[in-house]
């Protein structure tokens, strides 16, 4: 099979921010004293900061000059910024969420949503019956049928960036430098002497304020002096300055979209002047400064407009400027901690004294406690990522999250379906983020409207599509690059988001008015849609494509087992809520005649294709026929070790390179082996090739489904749930011998905390959110009884080999100890 090419990036600077932007390469105040490495003095401000957690925070030991590899990025979900700290210059690029190009009113012309003008009825069936009768068809024959033009895709905008020239040219020694992301409280903080004099700042991005925050102290009285100004791509935009407030306002040339950010710049002592595009503080003790932003997109088929933003902004900023830093910033730490702080993860980890970028470079996945204080690290980053860049209210995280720089991002940064959106929800339910999901069940439903017209102008058929990458526009229809245009079954794939909610939280009503009917419309459309194989009479997919790789087929592993997947659930959800019998028979009989895509092929592989094609030398990143075993759960390791050890040959074969979210993706299938080394070695290889001195993920370029495929991969090893038992440390990796996470979730409603030592659990608390049968696995359970914390009762258990099961009551904490 032919392998498909990566497609062209986006270009890698913004070529209309990057000449006017270039900072020198390195500070030069800095550049002269810095001689790594460095010991990190301690800082002695006035106004000091909470101790920071050296477990939880990113630190660096000098200014970063580059945005990609060592900006680090604030967020709260809608607006995101990423701070340089600079000591003479600082600069702030910032986003929302909404800032696109493309969709209705864009310059490509009439917005189709990707689907064509004129339907042409028979496209479809002359290419599923060319795959009838020549069994693979190339990719670029298929695209001349049924591929259009990327007409109105669009791509994700940088708002503009915030630039503080900071106290004039003074040449005077800086010293005692220190950059850092507290994880911990969300905060990032930059803090140095300079002529003496010590300055910190600190920015907060506060969901509950909708602003962005940056605060500027120093340990003496009228230290505090710069000039703000702001720098915006879009042509034609006005910026207006009056007394301490910015207004930068404009319509995306492109396709009309209005969009306002304002920033005020708050004093405390010094003076405050305006004039021109640009404010002035000199000799202030102290200032804050608060920065909000919006457009007038909404998330509405078919014209995707709202309100203007401007009173939304106007008053989210005024509202913040009459607070106090205490009172922002209070407000802040309540809102991000209620998230962060419900997982913890202790894995015998010491930080030791080293800035991040150090720590990663002499990273060595061997069994030093340095190492695991890396990967603790990187996973409570993954989660501050996840919660700073998907909040209910806004988009879902795209590509970048919300950070983005470029004018021509790589991607576009948007929403693709074929792994990476949903890769990046992979951690939300399980690490206890399950609000950071919301904005993806919300784009979800949002597509069904668009992917109507898509599932009736291509398929000509009932029910809702989206194929292989959207944007908030809706845009469910094709493109034209033959490798990576088509996978309608990303629409399946999504619901299984939804249902996996319910299954999680066992929330009866988003079942029944969210997940089921989306879920039952996307059935619909493959029960219309599933075509009788004349190879043997299954019902398969067809056009089917693996994704990125090899020809059309009928039938590939992949489309098979997503689609089976969601009649499966769909029928349960229709079962457990009583509805739609006639529907439930058609999904029972399409499901008895449905190709699994389960085969083992001639070299013991799982094969890709339905025809046994697989080459034992590719090495292709996506390894998409082991959807079944994760994330689907058909592939059950335990119960078929035939079908295990396929995987594994499979994997073997596929390799431990690839891009970062690749990798990502190789822990969650080795943790689902139950291979707990091999899932560290793939976390290793990601943080050793994948990830930047930020540790943000990188594709290349950087991606954010990297990082939180990697949470979502250190969560599967320590617990699992996919069968509806709570699988205990089922991929314990020799080099994490002792240690605890509290707070994960499992299906079921179960809120789990475990301790081992020598990799064994040592103690279990589970959490009961409903009351119900829990069944648990765990050699602990061979012995220990279950203690119910509430009544102080030993519960009865049934015990099956290492598996026990009880009665749990809602609310109630059960507990078992060595
Ligand atoms: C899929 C992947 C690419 C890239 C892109 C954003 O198409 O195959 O590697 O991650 O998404």
């Amino acid at each position: 099979m032919r392998g498909g090419p990566e497609r062209p990036t986006g270009a890698a600077t913004d070529p209309a921010l990057a000449p006017r932007y270039t900072p020198p390469a390195t500070d030069p105040a800095l550049a002269s004293r810095y001689t790594p490495p460095v010991a990190e003095p301690a800082l002695t401000l006035r106004y000091t900061p909470p101790a920071t957690d050296p477990a939880l925070t990113l630190r660096y030991d000098r200014p970063a000059t580059d945005w990609e590899t060592e900006s680090l990025p604030i967020g709260n979900g809608a607006l995101g910024a990423s701070v340089f700290g600079g000591i003479h210059t600082e600069r702030l690029p910032y986003n929302e969420k909404s800032l696109w190009t493309g969709g209705p009113g864009g310059a490509d012309g009439p917005y189709r949503h990707g689907d064509r003008a004129l339907p042409r009825p028979t496209a479809l069936d002359e290419v599923r019956a060319r795959i009838d009768r020549d069994g693979r068809v190339p990719p670029e024959a298929v695209a001349a049928e049924l591929a259009g033009p990327r007409a109105g895709f669009g791509a994700y905008q940088p708002f503009g960036e915030v630039r503080l020239e900071l106290g004039g040219t003074s040449a005077g020694p800086v010293d005692d430098y220190r950059r850092e992301l507290d994880l911990a409280e969300a905060t990032v903080r930059v803090g140095y002497r300079r002529d003496g004099v010590r300055h910190l700042r600190e920015y907060l991005a506060s969901f509950p304020a909708n602003v962005i925050v940056v605060r500027l102290t120093a340990d003496r009285a009228g230290q505090i002096s710069f000039t703000l100004r702001h720098r915006c791509p879009h042509a034609g935009h006005t910026v207006t300055v009056t007394g301490d407030r910015l207004t930068v306002r404009g319509a995306l040339p492109d396709n009309g979209l209005v969009y306002e950010s304002q920033l005020r710049v708050v004093v405390e002592g010094g003076i405050l002047t305006s004039a021109g595009d640009r404010i002035t503080v000199s000799g202030a003790d102290r200032a804050t400064i608060v920065l909000s932003a919006g457009t007038d997109y909404a998330p509405e088929y078919p014209h995707y407009r709202g309100a203007d933003p401007h009173d939304r902004v106007r008053r989210a900023v005024d509202d913040a400027a009459g607070l106090t830093w205490a009172a922002l910033r209070q407000a802040h730490l309540a809102d991000y901690t209620a998230l962060f702080d419900r997982v913890r993860l202790d894995l015998g980890q010491r930080m030791p004294d080293l800035t991040t970028d150090r720590l990663r470079v002499a990273y060595t996945g061997g069994d030093g406690a340095a190492d695991r204080a890396l990967e603790a690290l990187f996973f409570a980053y993954g989660r501050y990522l996840l919660i700073s860049s998907s909040r209910p209210g806004s988009l879902p995280a795209n590509l970048q999250g919300v950070w983005n720089t470029s004018v021509s991002p790589a991607w576009s940064a948007d929403y693709h379906v074929n792994i990476n959106l949903q890769m990046n929800y992979w951690p939300a339910e399980a690490t206890n983020l399950d609000e950071t999901a919301q904005p993806l069940f919300d784009l979800v439903e949002a597509l069904r409207a668009p992917g109507r017209r898509s599932a009736l102008t291509l398929f000509g058929s009932p029910g809702w599509v989206v194929q292989n990458e959207t944007t908030p526009y809706g845009y469910t229809g094709v493109h034209d690059w033959p490798t990576a245009f088509w996978f309608p079954e990303a629409n399946a794939w999504l619901c299984r988001h939804l249902y996996d909610h319910f299954r999680f939280g066992r929330d009866v009503g988003f079942l029944r008015d969210r997940a089921y009917p989306t879920m039952l419309e996307a059935a619909e459309f493959w029960l219309a849609n599933l075509h009788t194989d004349p190879r043997d009479g299954t019902l398969v997919v067809s056009p089917s494509y693996s994704p990125e790789h090899g020809d059309f087929t009928a039938g590939a592993a992949m489309s098979q087992q997503i689609v089976r997947e969601l009649l499966a659930d769909t029928l349960a959800a229709a079962t457990l809520l009583d509805r739609d019998p006639v529907l439930r028979g058609r999904l029972r009989s399409a499901l008895d005649r449905l190709d699994p895509g389960l085969r083992i092929g001639c070299w013991g592989q799982v094969q890709e294709w339905k025809g046994d094609w697989d080459d034992r030398t590719d090495t292709h990143r996506h390894v998409s026929h082991l959807f079944a075993l994760h994330p689907g759960r058909q592939l059950r390791v335990l119960d078929d070790p035939g079908l295990a050890d396929a995987a594994r040959v499979t994997l073997e074969a596929r390799g431990d390179g690839g891009t970062g979210w690749s990798k990502a993706w190789k822990i969650s299938f080795w943790a689902r082996l139950r291979d707990g080394d091999r899932a560290r070695k793939l976390l290793g290889e990601q943080l050793r090739e994948s990830t930047l001195p930020n540790l943000w993920d990188t594709h290349p370029p950087f991606q954010l489904d990297g990082n939180l495929g990697a949470v979502a991969g250190m969560a599967e090893m320590l617990l699992q749930s996919q069968h509806d038992i709570i699988d205990l440390l089922p991929a314990l990796p020799g080099g994490w011998a002792a240690g605890s996470v509290t707070g994960l979730r499992a299906r079921g409603n179960v809120t789990v905390d475990v301790w081992w030592r020598d990799r064994v659990a040592t103690r279990i608390v589970l959490a009961a959110g409903s009351s119900g049968e829990l069944t648990v696995r765990s050699p602990l359970l061979l012995t220990a009884p279950v203690v119910d914390l509430d009544t102080g009762r030993t519960v009865a258990v049934v015990r099956n080999g290492p598996e026990v099961t009880f009665a749990a009551v809602a609310g109630h904490r059960y507990r078992a100890e060595a």
